[in-house]
This record gives C-alpha cells, sequence and structure tokens, in this order.
C-alpha cells in the first residue's frame, strides 16, 4: 500500500531483478530506497538506483549518428557525434529503414535476437517487445540459449533427457531437503550468496546466505568449495582450491578412486543408467595408457592426490550432493565438467535420492532451491516468426564476420545468415559479449544498428539510432517471477525521464508506421495489456487453487505473497525414474542416464566425443607462458546486475577502474601494491584495473568482475576495467557453441 508522507513525498514498493524496495520519491525525483520489510537478506544493488535513474547519461531525446545520417556511414560506429530529432522524425527513419531492409533483402536480413536481461516487470519485458514488434512486420533472425547456461541446454538434455532449465528450476533438492539430508555438499565453482542477489523477474526473499547459516550449524555436515576463489561459497566453508578449468581432470580422478576401490555403485549404474561399460576404459586408462587416478591429475588441478583420495571416500560413504557453478560451462569445452558430473553423481548411486546425486546452478540465482509451487502465465504472446533462422546466441560475432559460411551446433549444421540490420532493446552486448575488440570489427558489418535504451551504454554509443526508453520506475506493470512466491503491481513512480519511451509505445509508433498497429497493439493502451494478461494469469492460478486479488485490489494494495510454499517438495523427475526405472523412463535414447550417448558419438566432433574426457582449452594455466602467465576469471559483480546502473557506480571517486583481485605473490612478483593501477593485457586487448591483494584467490588467477562499461574504441586501454577485451569468443564446442568467457590468460602490469 503506498504512503503519502505530505502530498509531494510518497513511499511505495516495485520489484526488480534483485528484489523487492521501497522507493520514496518527491515529486518528479526518486530521492532514496529503502528495503522491503519482508526480505531477510535485501541486496545493496538498490543503494544506486536514484543516482541512476535520474544521471546525465540517461538518453533524453531520440538520437541519430551524424555519420550514418548524412551519409550511411559504418566505420565511425562508437566515435562519432548524435543529431537529437523529434520523436516523429526518429521513428519516421527507423521505420523507413527496416522497410528498406525487408524489402530489399527480406527479414532474414534482420538481426533481433537482443539478448540481454532488460528489466523485471511482465509486460514491459524489452525483449518479448522487440520479438513481439519483428514478428509483426515479417520476422526476424532469432538466437537461441543463453550466455548463462548454453552449453549446459545443449549437452545436458543427451544426459538426462531433460530440457536443462527444468532440470535446473524444477527438479532440483530445496534448500530445505539439502538441509535435512546432505551431509557432504562438494560445490564445484562454490554457492555464492553474492549472486543469488538476482534472479531473472525477482527474487523477494533472499535465503541463500541463511540456509548456509543453518547448514554450518548442522553437526557433521560438511560444505566444501572447489575452485579458485575462496570467496565463492560463504565464509566458514572448506575451500580447496583448484586452478580453472581443470574440474573435469579433478572429477575423472575421484572416480578413478570409486572405480579402483570397489565404491561405485554398480547396482545404481546397472538398473539406471546406459554406457558405463564404454566410459570405463578410459578412465582406467586401457584406452589411452593414461588412468585418470589422482596422481594423475594433482599436477593438472593443484589438487594433491590424497586430498581427492579422500575426499572421494567421503562422498561414497555419506549422502552427497554435488553442485557445479554455472561458469563451469561458460569455459571451453565447458561440455566436459557438466557430463563428467553426472557420470561421478551416477558412479556414486544417489541421484533420485532425497539431498544426493548432482545440481547445477545453486547460488547463481535467488530462485534456484526455493521449493514452490508453479504457476505459469503473464507472459506477453511474441507471435509467430517465419523466419527460421536462429544462431547459438553466443555467435554474434561469428555471424556478422561470417555471412553465408557453415557451423556447427549439436549434431547439424547451418550457415550464417547476412544480417543488414540489428535491432537490440533490453541487452547491452558491449558489455556482455566476449573479445569486445572482435565484436568492435564485426559490428561495423551491418548497414543499420538501432538500439532502444534507457542509458547511454557502450552499445547505445555504438548504434545508428537510439530511442529513449523508460526505466520501470517510470512505467505501470506487474512484477512476478516463476521462481518467486511474491506478486507486485509496480506503481509509476515518477514521469519519463527527457523524452524516454516505454518500448511499447516505441514500437506501436514504429508499427503504425510499417502498417502493422492493429497486429501489433491489438487495440489495447498499456492499460488495456496489464488488464489482459493479470486475468489470463489470475484464471490460470484460479485453475491451480491459488487464489489471486483482483487486478484493482493489487494495484490498490501494491503486492502480496502467495501462498505456492509446499509442506513438502513435490517429487523430481529423477526420484520418480528412481522409484520406477521403466514407468518413468527418461526421454534419453535408452531411456536411462547416458554415461555414454550414441547420438554424440554419431555427430563425430572431436572436441565433444561420446563421453566425458579431459580435454585442456587453449588456454589455461597449463598453457601459460611468459606473454600471459594468468589465468582471468570474470565473474558477475556483486554490486550491480551486470552493467545495468554502471554509469552512476563509476561516478564514485576511484571506483573506476573496476577491481582486479590478485595473489599477494603473484602481486610481489611484479612489484604491484594494493590498490595500484595496473594494466591487464594480452594479445587481444588491454584494459585498466585496480589491484585488490587477497590470499583469496589462487596463486596464478586473478579475477576481474563484468559490467564497467567499454570505453572508447581505438584506445587501445580500455579504461574503465571491462575484461571482455580480454576474454576468448570461441564456442565452447561444436556441440553446445555457448560462451567461453572465463578461458583466458593475461598478464598484468604495474601503471606508472
Ligand atoms: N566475461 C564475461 N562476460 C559475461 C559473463 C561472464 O561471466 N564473464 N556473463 C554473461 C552472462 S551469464 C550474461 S547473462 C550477460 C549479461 O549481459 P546483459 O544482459 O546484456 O547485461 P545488462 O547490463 O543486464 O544489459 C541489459 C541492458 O538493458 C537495459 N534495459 C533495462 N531495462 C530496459 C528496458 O525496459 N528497455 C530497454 N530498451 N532497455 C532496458 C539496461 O540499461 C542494460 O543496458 O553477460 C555475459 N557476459
Ligand atoms: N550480484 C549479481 N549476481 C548475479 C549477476 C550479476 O550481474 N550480479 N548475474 C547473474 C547471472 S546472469 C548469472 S548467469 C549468474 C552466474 O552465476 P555463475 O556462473 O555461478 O557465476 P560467476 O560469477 O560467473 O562465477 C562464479 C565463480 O566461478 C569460479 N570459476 C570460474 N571458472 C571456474 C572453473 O573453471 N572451475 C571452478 N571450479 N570455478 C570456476 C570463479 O571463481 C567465479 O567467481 O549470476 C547471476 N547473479
Ligand atoms: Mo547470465
Amino acid at each position: 500500500m503506498s504512503r503519502t508522507e505530505t502530498p509531494e513525498r510518497q513511499i511505495r514498493v516495485t520489484s526488480s531483478h534483485w528484489g523487492a524496495f521501497e522507493v520514496v520519491t518527491e515529486g518528479d525525483r526518486i530521492v532514496e530506497t529503502r528495503p522491503f520489510a519482508q526480505d531477510p537478506a535485501p541486496s545493496r544493488i538498490t543503494d544506486i538506483l536514484p543516482a541512476a535513474v535520474h544521471h546525465h547519461s540517461r538518453v533524453h531525446r531520440p538520437s541519430v549518428r551524424r555519420g550514418w545520417l548524412e551519409r550511411r556511414d559504418r566505420s565511425l560506429r562508437g566515435r562519432d557525434e548524435f543529431v537529437a530529432l523529434p520523436w516523429d522524425e526518429a521513428l519516421d527513419i527507423a521505420a523507413q529503414e527496416l522497410d528498406r531492409v525487408r524489402k530489399t533483402h527480406g527479414n532474414e536480413a534482420i538481426f533481433g535476437g537482443s539478448y540481454g536481461w532488460a528489466s523485471a516487470g511482465r509486460f514491459h519485458h524489452a525483449l518479448s517487445q522487440v520479438h513481439r514488434f519483428l514478428n509483426s512486420i515479417g520476422g526476424y533472425v532469432a538466437s537461441f540459449g543463453s550466455y548463462s547456461t548454453g552449453c549446459a541446454q545443449a549437452i545436458m538434455p543427451h544426459v538426462f533427457g531433460v530440457n536443462f532449465l527444468k532440470y535446473s528450476y524444477g527438479s532440483q533438492h530445496s534448500w530445505r531437503t539439502i538441509h535435512e539430508n546432505t551431509e557432504t555438499l562438494v560445490m564445484f565453482g562454490g554457492i555464492n550468496p553474492k549472486n543469488s542477489q538476482v534472479s531473472m523477474g525477482g527474487v523477494t526473499e533472499h535465503e541463500t546466505g541463511g540456509w548456509f547459516d543453518r547448514f554450518m550449524h548442522k553437526e557433521g555436515m560438511r560444505l566444501v568449495n572447489i575452485g579458485p576463489q575462496r570467496t565463492d561459497a560463504p565464509d566458514g566453508c572448506e575451500w580447496l582450491p583448484l586452478r580453472p578449468a581443470s574440474d573435469t581432470a579433478l572429477m575423472l580422478a575421484l572416480a578413478w578412486v570409486l572405480e579402483t576401490e570397489g565404491l561405485t555403485d554398480r547396482a545404481f549404474l546397472a538398473r539406471y543408467t546406459t554406457g558405463f561399460e564404454r566410459f570405463r576404459p578410459y578412465l582406467l586408462g586401457e584406452t589411452d595408457g593414461t588412468p585418470k587416478s589422482p596422481d594423475w591429475a594433482a599436477p593438472l588441478c593443484g589438487v594433491d592426490a590424497g586430498t581427492i583420495r579422500d575426499l572421494a571416500r567421503r562422498m561414497a560413504q555419506t549422502r552427497t550432493l554435488i553442485t557445479v557453478a554455472w561458469s563451469l560451462q561458460r569455459a571451453e569445452h565447458g561440455e566436459q565438467p557438466y557430463w563428467m558430473s553426472a557420470v561421478l553423481a551416477a558412479m556414486l548411486g544417489q541421484i533420485g535420492l532425497p539431498g544426493g546425486g548432482v545440481g547445477y546452478g545453486y547460488g547463481a540465482i535467488g530462485g534456484i532451491g526455493k521449493s514452490l509451487k508453479r504457476l505459469s502465465g503473464l507472459a506477453l504472446d511474441q507471435g509467430r516468426n517465419p523466419v527460421g533462422q536462429v544462431i547459438p546466441v553466443a555467435r554474434i560475432a561469428d555471424m556478422l564476420l561470417n555471412p553465408v559460411q557453415p557451423y556447427d551446433y549439436n549434431g547439424r549444421r547451418a550457415l550464417y545468415p547476412d544480417i543488414r540490420l540489428v535491432y537490440w532493446a533490453g541487452g547491452n552486448p558491449f558489455h556482455h559479449h566476449q573479445d569486445l575488440n572482435r565484436l568492435h570489427e564485426a559490428w561495423t558489418r551491418p548497414e543499420t544498428i538501432i538500439v532502444n535504451e534507457p542509458w547511454w551504454t557502450a552499445t547505445a554509443k555504438r548504434a545508428d539510432i537510439v530511442l529513449p526508453a523508460t526505466t520501470p520506475y517510470e512505467r505501470e506493470d506487474i512484477g512476478r517471477a516463476n521462481l518467486d512466491d511474491y506478486l507486485f503491481f509496480m506503481p509509476r513512480l515518477i514521469p519519463p525521464v527527457g523524452e524516454a519511451r516505454n518500448d511499447y509505445d516505441i514500437f506501436a509508433g514504429l508499427a503504425e508506421r510499417l502498417g502493422v498497429h492493429e497486429a501489433y497493439t491489438e487495440g489495447r493502451d498499456v492499460e488495456g495489456w496489464l488488464r489482459h494478461l493479470y486475468s489470463g494469469f489470475r484464471e490460470s492460478a484460479g485453475a491451480a487453487g491459488v487464489h489471486i486479488p483482483e487486478f484493482d485490489t493489487l494495484r490498490e494494495r501494491n503486492w502480496v505473497q502467495l501462498p505456492i510454499r509446499p509442506e513438502v517438495d513435490a517429487p523430481s523427475f529423477l526420484s520418480r525414474f528412481r522409484d520406477d526405472p521403466l514407468g518413468h523412463a527418461l526421454d534419453t535414447p535408452s531411456g536411462r542416464i547416458e554415461l555414454f550417448s550414441e547420438t554424440i558419438d554419431g555427430f563425430g566432433y572431436a572436441d565433444c566425443p561420446g563421453h566425458p574426457v579431459w580435454l585442456p582449452p587453449s588456454e589455461w594455466l597449463g598453457a601459460a607462458d611468459e606473454s600471459a602467465p594468468l589465468h582471468l576469471v570474470s565473474p558477475q559483480p556483486g554490486d550491480k546486475l551486470h552493467s545495468q546502473m554502471e554509469a552512476a557506480l563509476a561516478d564514485t571517486e576511484g571506483a573506476r577502474p573496476e577491481t582486479l583481485v590478485m595473489n599477494p605473490a603473484d602481486a610481489r612478483a611484479r612489484g604491484i601494491d594494493d590498490g595500484a593501477l595496473v594494466r591487464v593485457h594480452n594479445r587481444r586487448g588491454a584494459c585498466l584495473a585496480r589491484a585488490a591483494l587477497s590470499a583469496d584467490i589462487l596463486p596464478g588467477v586473478v579475477a576481474l568482475p563484468t559490467g564497467a562499461w567499454y570505453g572508447d574504441p581505438g584506445e587501445n586501454t580500455d579504461a574503465n576495467g571491462n575484461p571482455n577485451v580480454l576474454t576468448l569468443d570461441v564456442g565452447t564446442s561444436r556441440l553446445g557453441q555457448g560462451s567461453s568467457a572465463h578461458t583466458a590468460l593475461v598478464e598484468v602490469r604495474a601503471v606508472e
């Protein structure tokens, strides 16, 4: 319920990807945000919001790049000036350009993948809007998968026969089940409450840290964080420092101990899996002369052989849950640790038991581990896309650089489309893509680039037509996420900043010019759409036995908690499979968990053969040389969501360049003091950073979070510290074609 303190000053609640919060407004301005009372661990990401919403880096007016406007220049993107135009003129120009491209080259010359997190709020979801709009004018080239889990989405269905996102969001143990049953929690890549601050669409009660407090107090529960940084798991967890990209070697060695010490659960393998006999000779070294023993793995992963043996025995003797962070598959050959974790869990025989088996992405987002009844609905219909072409999301630069060239993905071969126009709304590729200098080159290829954005991000600055979009605080919406048990009416807290318009209104304006206004809007305004989507949701929830208040009641109340937390967890597909492997057979070719896959083997990919194998990436500590001796990991930032609201954060004195965590030994060897300005570089690019020395990171590894806005092109050193000038832009393999963001070697030098 809104509180009006004075006619000028109001306090209302809204929701975001990082949670709900109260917003204090005075007239047209947001002056303060405050925690939401129901949230046990509110995110501080919100603190910067008042400064960000009113920041001078907002796009205030529709803007067209001068070189493009005057002579259709493609070379000056990012270095040119912009001409502000009235809305009507800017929309006319954008509509004419869309029309020209589709008539000359067909809709398959328009790339509208537009990957990105945009904002919470169900109707004004920028990606749904841009996709719906482009479909209404004849379609577009789309992208599929995500930077988060693209590789896992390709490999895991072969193993468990289920969509990876369904596995992750619908079928994993709740924190409560883990607390009650798990004795050994083995966390590859950690579980980090820092990352659980966010969840797509929102997370209202931040629970991850609280559950870890309970785990620590549970007699006999062991919590083992395996990875390059102690800080990837809460304080108090054991830390097994591991070289990045070597997890598969460690998992193989754990499996070798199980197999050679008679600890493998043979009955489980016989009843629930296929292909162990094809994998075993590799494990034991019969096929390649290399037993995957702890002595073999120790120098690869930096964990000593005795520790590996002890851990394997403990995992076999106790109820063990292996968890694997998404980060492990955001690297070259990311398929391998994902598949191998399933093989290891199968050998332990605990898949389908409460608190046992293998789980993915715990901690990556705040919604995983919440046990909730699922409710569907509240999604804008995106229409039908007549253009059949879709690319793996992280292959954007490849696509632009290699039109009509073939690429492989998961057993099929396709040709990259020939893109003439790119439309982006709700994402920041010049933050999120790997090897930004390569993307910069690729970005000179399209004839026209249109971007809807609230802020002058690195991507907006590199567009030809920039249309200013509202933020969620400037429009009404419904806030709701599938992994959350709250429902919000998100009020319009302030009027649009500058001349910003809702994405919906921008697209309605374009649709009108292109003769599809009715198809796009269906005759509804924003209020009409909110009521329409809401009533569908209310009906389907009602059918599922969940009462939802009427639209006007929710608007009045601002938020409600939904009664969708069950007393006991619903059985997962894996527990049903365990109970009845024939009746609940998996949707794999064998109906079982596939430790060897005939399908994958049949693809004939050397970079992803028929069973998991140790395949070192092209850049990791095992391949380091003098020019680039350090492994760079680029985790998610703790103080923000990706690159959002970055300009306001960057205003703080000393905040930029971004902070690079490095081990004191590596710093000493280079004469770098704590807080020193450094240059991080490799053959792809360079950026500045501020060194923070810490013994919590493995020597030889440096960590630079994502999210700084890539500076001016042409500068050979990015002054803000965006790690993606350094990362490698190759697919994880021909199978998954995911992002390889965590694959990069660098050198660091003090800057005078
Ligand atoms: N090196 C490295 N790179 C990575 C990763 C990594 O681990 N390492 N992680 C990757 C992953 S997993 C991800 S998900 C990506 C994230 O990459 P993105 O999702 O592209 O990052 P965001 O900064 O969230 O971009 C969202 C943009 O949408 C804008 N926006 C917000 N609301 C609206 C709206 O209502 N309308 C419009 N038009 N725009 C809006 C924001 O201002 C922002 O610029 O980064 C990837 N990049
Ligand atoms: N605060 C905040 N939270 C976020 C986001 C954000 O922008 N801000 N973004 C969200 C998004 S879109 C996503 S996809 C998730 C991502 O969730 P994750 O993929 O789990 O997170 P990352 O931060 O990329 O990586 C976690 C840790 O993995 C470790 N690591 C890197 N490589 C390896 C390796 O080879 N082996 C092992 N064992 N460890 C390795 C690094 O030390 C790193 O700190 O986070 C989400 N949460
Ligand atoms: Mo992500």
